[in-house]
């Protein structure tokens, strides 16, 4: 009877760490988030540098008034309301500097509000 105890006991620490061992990896896989302030007429920041292959998510916020996410390479074109957050997924597999830029048109300075995302 005490055989069969002591067995249950050192089965449930062997399940307890095998379970720990197999839960802990999936936290490698989180995507790095990267915070975005959008306002008149840039986006902080201004230049963001990714691994290849690495999964990002992008938190969006505009402090003024409704600007636009757009990007060919990552496939994306986003409104972004005052105030809101918008999350944006990315995953680059080539390196290369990819131009960001802003597609709703917010004042005299549209046309040159951009940012570049890096892949290293
Ligand atoms: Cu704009």
């Amino acid at each position: 009877m005490k055989t069969a105890l002591r067995f249950l006991a050192i089965a449930s620490v062997v399940l307890a760490t095998v379970a720990s061992v197999v839960s802990a990896p999936a936290r490698a896989d989180e995507p790095r988030v990267i915070p975005v302030v959008a306002k008149r007429f840039e986006f902080e920041p201004k230049e963001i540098h990714v691994k290849k292959g690495e999964n990002v998510v992008l938190e969006v916020t505009s402090q003024d008034v409704t600007h636009g996410l757009f990007s060919r390479k990552f496939g994306f074109d986003e409104d972004l309301a005052p105030g809101k957050t918008v999350r944006v997924p990315i995953r680059a597999d080539e390196a290369g500097p990819y131009l960001i830029l802003c597609d709703h048109y917010c004042g005299s300075g549209h046309g040159g509000m951009k940012m570049t995302i890096v892949v290293e």
